[in-house]
């Protein structure tokens, strides 16, 4: 009966649980389709649409500013896990060196391999951010996205674009894969945000 009552304040630890979550502390995997093997000195992200074109190699990449950042991720099918660490380059570091053309309102998120999400620049270009390739002190594991992925940690993690390989800067929005078969266009946890009416 108490339980009817009383919550146990660490039930939604202080609000970082979102609705409808369950912590683990395992690191499951969430690959749709085969895992793309790319050797780090051979990883480059590729910038067009609206922007101008550029190429960014591994080494440029790794010249960059490097960060890291501890927060919570949360995987729409339902597990969230705490206070992850990431180290790699901040999407607002990388941003002053792409030049965007008049227009651009979204961006589409492009990895080896295929896969591919939307993000608004308003959810792209965030302080945490990173475009990440170590989790936890050590080189991303391949599973997880490495040698580079993705970390948007305020959206569901499938906008967490693992091996990421490029940016297409767009003046729309436009569904990415997982969109396209049934989630939601933007994902905030925080609003239940998981599929498309
Ligand atoms: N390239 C690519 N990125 C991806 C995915 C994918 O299938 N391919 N899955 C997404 C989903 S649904 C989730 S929950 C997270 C899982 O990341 P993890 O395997 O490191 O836990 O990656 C996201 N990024
Ligand atoms: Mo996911």
């Amino acid at each position: 009966m108490l339980g009817k009552f009383f919550k146990k304040p660490e039930d939604d630890q202080g609000g970082r649980i979102p609705p409808g979550q369950t912590l683990t502390t395992r690191f499951p995997v969430l690959t749709y389709g085969p895992t793309p093997r790319i050797e780090a000195h051979n990883v480059e992200l590729r910038i067009w649409g609206l922007a101008e074109e550029a190429t960014f190699t591994w080494g440029e990449l790794m010249s960059l500013p490097q960060t890291t950042h501890t927060y919570d991720i949360h995987c729409v099918t339902h597990w969230s896990k705490l206070d992850t660490s990431w180290t790699g380059v901040r999407v607002t570091d990388l941003m002053p060196l792409i030049k965007l053309k008049g227009g651009a309102t979204h961006v589409m998120i492009h990895s080896y391999g295929g896969y591919t999400t939307n993000l608004s620049l308003q959810d792209f270009v965030r302080d945490l951010n990173l475009l990440a390739w170590q989790y936890d002190g050590a080189p991303l594991e391949t599973e997880h996205g490495g040698p580079m992925r993705l970390v948007v940690p305020h959206l569901y993690f499938w906008k967490s674009a693992k091996w990421i390989s490029g940016l297409e800067f767009i003046d729309h929005d436009q569904p990415g894969f997982w969109e396209r078969n049934g989630y939601h266009m933007r994902g905030d946890p925080f609003k239940d945000e998981r599929y498309n009416e």
